[in-house]
């Protein structure tokens, strides 16, 4: 009887993908609540609006960046860092918002890493030919949290290699809605984005949005 009725219903879960030990793809699951995201994005920008940062090296980004929530990720000359203030404004950046963190939360909660509150999100926009080469996100004092990422808009190649600099990434196409989130033997994996195809998405125009959620402290 029950599986009678549960015939046509579609399973969600059949959409979770694990691509390395500690890492799942949770395709279209921001999706439910895009206008809500976007609804929401509009306001952190109104406060603190995307910029390219500059590397310690000298280079600026092609990923323009902005955050929310207690803390910021941002690079200059002095080097990487998480800062509580946005240095264009010398304010707090703005709250991260209940749609953010509950959304974090959930993908989190899907891919097995229970309870996850994260205190910065990061958001990276990339017009065509951004892109972001491969590195680790080491910058948080607590490797047993995940990170949790959701992409929008435009899709991007998602470069996903090992803990090796030199292991050869998979490439990963990534579209509006989908949802990486990574931990425990993936946390200090090296990954990276393509450089982004021209294209035009409904919501979002000619660029794509990524929202990086961690637990920076
Ligand atoms: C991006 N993402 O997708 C860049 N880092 O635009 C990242 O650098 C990233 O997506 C750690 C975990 C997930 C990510
Ligand atoms: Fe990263």
């Amino acid at each position: 009887m029950t599986a009678d009725l549960l015939e046509n219903v579609p399973d969600v879960r059949a959409s979770e993908e694990v691509i390395a030990d500690g890492a799942v793809l949770l395709r279209g699951f921001a999706k439910t609540i895009e206008i809500e995201l976007l609804e929401a994005l509009r306001a952190i920008l109104e406060q603190a609006p995307f910029r390219h940062m500059t590397t310690p090296g000298g280079h600026q980004m092609s990923v323009a960046m902005t955050n929310c929530g207690n803390f910021g990720w941002v690079t200059d000359r002095t080097g990487y860092r998480y800062d509580p203030c946005d240095p264009q404004s010398g304010k707090p950046w703005p709250p991260m918002p209940g749609s953010f963190r509950e959304l974090a939360r959930a993908a989190a909660d899907r891919a097995g890493f229970g309870g996850f509150a994260p205190d910065a999100c990061l958001l990276n926009c990339y017009q065509p030919g951004a892109r972001m080469s491969l590195h680790q996100d080491r910058d948080e004092n607590d490797f047993t949290a995940p990170i949790v990422s959701v992409s929008l808009g435009l899709p991007a190649t998602f470069l996903f290699g090992g803990l090796k600099r030199s292991d050869k990434p998979r490439r990963f196409r990534l579209e509006h809605g989908d949802v990486i989130v990574w931990g425990g033997p993936a946390r200090l994996v090296f990954h990276g984005v393509a450089p982004l195809a021209a294209g035009e998405h409904s919501l979002l125009g000619h660029q794509r949005i990524n929202l990086t959620f961690r637990k920076a402290r």
